[in-house]
Parts: C-alpha cells; sequence; structure tokens
C-alpha cells in the first residue's frame, strides 16, 4: 500500500501530478466499462469553463437567464429574511458574478455588515467573484475559499454569534450529481449550517423536451465544443491520441430520472492509446460524460425535508422552468 500524497506536485506541463494521476485513473477505468463513462467534473478545467461561460450566454441555454431574472425579482425578499444581521455570503460557484451582485446588492441595503465568501478550485475565477462583488457593494469584505465544495463546507465552522449566513448554491449545479448524491451533499450542507443560516439552491425543471434538447445541444456548438474539450483536455494532460474529428456530441433525455444527458459518440471503429494502454470504440458507441437533472416541485421540497431544512420560499418564472428554492435552518 502506497502511502497518501499530500503535497501536489506541478508537472512540466504545469498540471498537477496528482489530479493527473486521478484524472488519468477516471479516463482508463471509465473508458474499460461496458458502458463506457468519463466523470463529468473532468470537463471544467480552464478551457472547459470558460466554454460554459460561453454557453450560459447563448439565446438556447435558457437556464442562465431565467435564473438571473428570479433573482432580480427575489432578492429583496432573501434581503428581507436576514435584516438587520452581519451576513456572509458562502457562494458555492460564482460564475460570471452577475448573478450574486443582485443578491449582494440588495443585501448590503439591509444588514449592517457583509462578508462575500466565494468557493472555487480556481484562483483565477476567485479573483473574478472578488472583483465583481467589490464593484457590486464597495464596502463588502472578501474571504474566498480555494477548495472544492465538500471542502469548503467541512472549514465553514460555526458562525459568529448574530451572523446570519447565506449559503448559494445556484445554477442547477446540483443536477450534475446523481440523486444520492445529491442528496447527500445537502444534508452535509445542513449539518455545516446553524440555527438562522439560510441556503438558496437552484434547481431546473422539467419542461417540454424542444427547450431542453435545443439548451443541451445548441445549434452554435457551444456545447459540442464544451464535452468534446474532455477530449482534447485528456490528450493535452494525459498525451492520449483522441481523435477530436472521429466523436460527436449527443444530447439525450432520460425521462426516468428525469435527467439531459451528455455523450460523446465515436464516429467509427477507433482506438484510442493512452498511459500505455489500447482502448477501443466501436462505430456508434458511446462515451457518457454528463447528467443534468430536471426536477418536478415535490422533489425540491423533498429534497428540503430529506436534508433537514425548512422550506422558507420558493421563487419560480411564470412558466414554471426554474426554482430557487430559499431554505432555513430551524431553531
Ligand atoms: C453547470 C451543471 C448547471 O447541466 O446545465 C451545460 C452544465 N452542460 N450544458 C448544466 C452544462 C451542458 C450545466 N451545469
Amino acid at each position: 500500500m502506497r502511502a497518501p500524497r499530500r503535497t501536489a506536485h506541478l508537472r512540466a506541463d504545469g498540471t498537477p501530478a496528482l489530479a493527473r494521476d486521478a484524472f488519468l485513473a477516471d479516463v482508463l477505468g471509465g473508458l474499460s466499462r461496458p458502458q463506457k463513462a468519463i466523470p463529468s467534473r473532468w470537463l471544467y478545467d480552464a478551457r472547459g469553463s470558460r466554454l460554459f461561460q460561453w454557453i450560459t450566454n447563448l439565446p438556447a441555454y435558457y437556464p442562465t437567464r431565467v435564473e438571473r431574472e428570479l433573482l432580480s425579482a427575489c432578492a429583496p425578499d432573501v434581503a428581507a429574511r436576514l435584516e438587520g444581521r452581519p451576513c456572509t455570503v458562502v457562494d458555492l460557484g460564482a460564475g460570471d458574478g452577475h448573478k450574486t451582485a443582485v443578491l449582494l446588492r440588495a443585501l448590503a441595503a439591509r444588514v449592517p455588515a457583509l462578508t462575500y465568501a466565494p468557493v472555487d478550485v480556481s484562483a483565477a475565477a476567485l479573483a473574478e467573484a472578488c472583483a465583481r462583488a467589490a464593484e457590486a457593494v464597495p464596502g463588502a469584505a472578501a474571504r474566498p475559499v480555494r477548495a472544492i465544495y465538500a471542502e469548503a463546507l467541512r472549514r465553514l465552522g460555526p458562525g459568529a454569534p448574530g451572523e446570519a449566513r447565506l449559503v448559494l448554491f445556484l445554477g442547477s449545479s446540483i443536477g450534475n450529481l446523481e440523486h444520492a448524491e445529491a442528496a447527500a451533499f445537502l444534508a452535509r450542507l445542513r449539518r455545516a449550517l446553524g440555527p438562522g443560516d439560510h441556503a438558496l439552491v437552484g434547481f431546473d425543471l422539467v419542461k417540454p423536451l424542444d427547450v431542453l434538447r435545443r439548451a443541451y445541444d445548441d445549434p452554435q456548438g457551444v456545447t459540442a465544443a464544451f464535452n468534446l474539450n474532455l477530449l482534447a483536455r485528456a490528450n493535452r494532460e494525459l498525451s492520449a491520441d483522441f481523435d477530436l474529428a472521429a466523436f460527436r456530441h449527443r444530447a439525450t433525455w432520460d425521462p426516468g430520472r428525469p435527467a439531459m444527458e451528455s455523450w460523446l459518440e465515436s464516429a467509427r471503429d477507433q482506438a484510442v492509446h493512452l498511459g500505455g494502454r489500447t482502448l477501443r470504440l466501436a462505430a456508434g458507441e458511446r462515451i457518457h460524460t454528463e447528467i443534468s437533472c430536471k426536477y418536478r416541485p415535490a422533489q425540491v421540497a423533498a429534497f428540503a425535508a430529506e436534508a433537514g431544512f425548512e422550506a422558507a420560499a420558493r421563487f419560480t418564472d411564470a412558466r414554471g422552468w426554474f426554482c430557487d428554492a430559499l431554505w432555513r435552518v430551524g431553531g
């Protein structure tokens, strides 16, 4: 047995060795299974994050637009519930910061002191999130946390006496998790918080299939580029030899979960080499890369109850396409 290494050494190409080993293990393991799959977290390297940012601005990708409008409308309501107490906003995945800025401005008008704590693994993303927050609310204190979400929750600790904490988990990021993982994550979130703290969680709702298909296979091909970047990343970081022209992006609907699912489909019989191994794909064979779960309002309520939150408020657009649920820790 090898002792776990605690420091991440940088390789010549700048990639942390531990992350590279984990990526290699996930790709090799995932492509050796009968149903080939690569975990979706590897989609988000620097280039993947930029491509996702681009997706959020596409006309076809409704979630960001709809949620931004929702938050503009509900920000005063959220702020009113935290009124009068010093407030720390923990932002799990700040994105481009537009959505957060609306909330921070509303809060700044009602609380005596505001601390903004964005959480991200990327230092660049944290710096940008802090800069945006400073622009929105010049008086806010910034406390960036460079960590994965679970680690950030572990480090949260008890709030200061009298302080109100608001954890944001927006954009339906939760949709990337299997149901059991999502429930476990929300339970951890609940345990990291104390009485009077709140969480605002974004859920993308079940909606007409044509809308979903366009959102996950946009006419401009940005989503395809985002998905294919997974193979490009394997070529860059693992010296794999995926022929990007021989794979197609596919987005399918699974009514059972329900979820949109993303795949990379092999256009022909082919062999790929990585980590000293040869992996074969048949024409038409698919690699599963992502689930984007869609929810029904009853499921949102069930998640809150299961995790031990009180449902304080639910904000939904007129078409019922997206939902931001405000949950409170009782006591
Ligand atoms: C970042 C998980 C919310 O599933 O809608 C967008 C990622 N993938 N288009 C989503 C994504 C393809 C996105 N989340």
